[in-house]
């Protein structure tokens, strides 16, 4: 019997925005291009659930998010917060996520005698599937897939959503049915049933174009579209109706494909929540970064480093990474933090930053991991 897990982070960018910036807690945000008053170009990569309650999601022109925010305002609504995505990237956030999820797979598979790698398969930045099938049941995949979320709250303060169900289709639906931080399981009995009121947008693959062509025959839900015969779809939608006449029944066999092992190197940076040049504000920052990389390099089975990057990223975005080989590898925290932290200190006065110029990204790697 096969249990496939799909994760899905909520409202990604934006939970990430405000998990890093306290004061905002709770109040409407979108990520992505500069509002600039309602003069901005371009669109929202995504906004939180507060702000989706005014109409704005991914992809909304930011023009209308604007008014949209301008809107909630007049009627006494907190105004949302607009992020600027610019150069922060998520990748750091979203590879820690997807280690805390190989590493129960491992420690619970390692339990069960398994002794397959984890099949763990990234898909986007803050999705994934995940092979649950050695756990034997459903509920057993549940339970495992509840220690997941929740190990994902308390380490990175971020909420997500699970689906469960026999295949990746099935799997990757219900992650979505119950967001945020939902838990679907749907077994092999339920799975028609489950599937039947929604509607044919749920299926990965249809899109605006296929729904358009599809509402013309009346079909509008997956239980509607079960009654179109598979030549029927072909001949509607070529080659592709085939497959869809399958998905519409929730047959779906393709595998988790597990990706090449991770790089031998970890690194972590951070944007400030403001540009800064005091040591007080900044050197906190390297600190915290070099204690985490010692605590994840020891989750990824690593117990020693030889090589150090800073990287710094100033208030014009010019971007300068300075590196040490160390003689020899050691898995000392107190290492690790004293020589970021002298790597660190040029950069706030004359000999790496003869303009002063305030720092907007700090980042620390560790390298030659063994
Ligand atoms: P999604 O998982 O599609 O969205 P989400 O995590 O923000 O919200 P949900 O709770 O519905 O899952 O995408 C993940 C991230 O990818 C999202 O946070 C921002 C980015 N993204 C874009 O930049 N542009 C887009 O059009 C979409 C859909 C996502
Ligand atoms: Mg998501």
């Amino acid at each position: 019997m096969r249990i496939i897990a799909h994760l899905d982070m909520d409202a990604f960018f934006a939970s990430v925005e405000e998990r890093d910036r306290p004061y905002l807690k709770g109040q409407p945000i979108a990520v992505g291009a500069d509002p600039q008053g309602g003069q901005g170009r371009g669109v929202i990569s995504t906004a939180n659930y507060p702000a989706r309650a005014y109409g704005i999601k991914s992809a909304t022109p930011i023009r209308k998010a604007w008014e949209l925010s301008e809107a909630a305002r007049k009627k006494g609504l907190p105004p949302v917060v607009f992020i600027s995505s610019g150069f922060r990237t998520y990748g750091a956030v979203s590879e820690r996520l997807m280690q805390v999820i190989r590493c129960h797979l491992e420690t619970t598979q390692k339990n069960l005698f398994e002794t397959n790698p984890p099949l763990l398969e990234q898909v986007s930045v803050d999705e994934c599937y995940f092979d649950l099938s050695f756990a034997g049941s459903f509920e057993r995949a549940k339970n495992l897939a509840e220690k997941i979320k929740k190990d994902i709250l308390q380490k990175e303060e971020l909420s997500s959503s699970v689906g469960i169900g026999p295949n990746k289709l099935i799997a990757k639906i219900a992650s979505d049915f119950q967001k945020p931080n939902g838990l679907t399981v749907i077994e092999p009995e339920e799975v028609m049933d489950f599937l039947a009121p929604l509607s044919v947008r749920k299926i990965p693959g249809v899109g605006p174009k296929a729904e358009e062509k599809l509402a013309r025959l009346r079909v509008r839900t997956i239980a509607d579209g079960r009654k179109l015969s598979e030549e029927r779809l072909k001949g509607i939608l070529g080659k592709w109706g085939s497959e869809l006449y399958r998905k519409l029944r929730g047959e779906d066999d393709s595998p988790v494909v597990s990706e090449a092992p991770p790089a031998k190197s970890i690194g972590e940076q951070e944007t400030l929540p403001e540009d800064s040049l005091s040591m007080k504000v900044l050197i906190p920052y390297v600190e915290r970064q070099a204690k985490n990389l010692i605590s994840y390099m020891a989750k990824e089975g690593f117990t020693a480093f030889q090589r150090i990057v800073l990287t710094v990223r100033f208030s014009d975005f010019e971007t300068v990474s300075r590196s040490r080989t160390l003689q020899e590898p050691t898995g000392s925290a107190e290492i690790l933090r004293r020589n970021v932290t002298q790597m660190f200190f040029p950069f706030l006065d004359r000999q790496e930053n003869p303009r002063k110029k305030k720092i907007r990204l700090v980042g620390v790697r560790v390298e030659k991991l063994s």
